[in-house]
């Protein structure tokens, strides 16, 4: 089998992220618990846009911007997702493609009208950050999209939990995991979100057990996978179901499970200005870690370092200065 030509294929939902600074009344008053994701119209996605101070957009999706961070440390990342051929979906993509990304998925015609996702990211004085999504077309993901020359040319499909919540993109999600398997790759999941969870915990679990070699997660997600509420049972469970598990607990450091063994690897503090797409840098930081061949704990301190560096900055993305390698 030949070389990669991709150290790592991501396949996502592509979203452009607002952004504002607001107080806690305007998320309380828009009935959103701290810290959540919420599914939203077109509509509502317009009035809550009425009433905030935007900030910047951004690119955004959780696979796209693991992309760009894996980019910026040196990777050779592809890409897949669906935007529409509209100004936000132009915006997307140059986003991607500036990174030297590959990014060979068709747009939708304007005409169609479905707009390119967008993602309304709110983030109050502390940091944190609640999400209300319009997904737009990120509905359209089907699996003509999942070019089998791409994943056969990557050496790691990296597949986000947030794919699987509508069925074309589900089925899109599945035969991606199918081509990579075929072609002797690896596959990596992450869990995304305790309301993915919530939604398909038996595919999930059957992803994990059978098809999936990285798993990532947070300590919440895996609690709602396996049911638990202590966490030590469940990292006994994952143990017991994957190769390599990934579990990042914020302040608590990150947990690494893989080749028999468990490293525990600490975080590295930084001052918090929002916490948007930290998890995902996280992934990009120990997935570029691992195109070079690092050990475990290397790959989670480049995790660390990667979801430092976004912590400590609005928005999902990295600055123009950021090059860890
Ligand atoms: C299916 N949903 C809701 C989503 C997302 C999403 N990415 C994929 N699918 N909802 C929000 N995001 C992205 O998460 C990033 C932070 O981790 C946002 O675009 C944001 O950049």
């Amino acid at each position: 089998m030949s070389a990669p030509q991709h150290d790592l294929l991501c396949i996502g939902n592509a979203i452009v992220d607002v952004l504002a600074p607001v107080g806690q009344d305007l998320i309380d008053g828009l009935g959103a618990a701290a810290g959540s994701m919420t599914l939203i119209d077109a509509p509502t996605a317009h009035a809550i846009e009425s009433r905030i101070d935007i900030e910047n957009v951004t690119g955004g999706g959780s696979g796209a911007n693991t992309a760009v961070v894996a980019a910026r440390m040196g990777a050779k990342v592809a890409y897949l997702g669906k935007v529409t051929a509209d100004e936000a979906g132009d915006h997307f993509t140059r986003d991607i493609r500036e990174q030297g990304i590959t990014f060979p998925s068709e747009p939708l015609p304007a005409a169609d009208g479905t707009p390119t996702a967008r993602c309304i990211v709110l983030v109050t004085p502390e940091g944190q950050r609640t999400m209300f999504t319009y997904l737009g077309a990120c509905t359209e993901f089907t699996p003509e999209d999942v070019h089998e020359s791409v994943v056969a040319d990557a050496a790691i499909t990296y597949l986000e939990g947030y794919l699987y919540d509508k069925p074309q993109a589900q089925e899109a999600f599945e035969h991606a995991a199918r081509l990579a398997r075929k072609a002797n790759r690896q596959v990596a999941l992450t869990l995304s979100d305790t309301f993915c969870v919530e939604r398909h915990r038996a595919a999930f679990h059957e992803l994990v057990a059978g098809h999936v070699d990285i798993l990532f997660a947070n300590e919440a997600e895996l609690l709602a996978l396996y049911e638990v509420t202590d966490f030590e049972e469940a990292v006994t469970q994952v143990s017991a179901e994957t190769k390599l598990a990934v579990i990042t607990r914020g302040e608590k450091g990150a947990v690494v499970i893989g080749d028999g063994e468990r490293h525990d690897v600490p975080t590295t503090e930084v001052k918090v200005v929002d916490t948007t797409g930290a998890g995902d840098a996280f992934a990009a930081g120990f997935l570029a870690g691992l195109s070079k061949k690092h050990d475990l704990v290397t790959c989670a301190k480049l995790g660390n370092q990667a979801a430092g560096e976004i912590i400590t900055r609005y928005g999902a993305r990295p600055t123009e200065a950021f090059t860890l390698t």
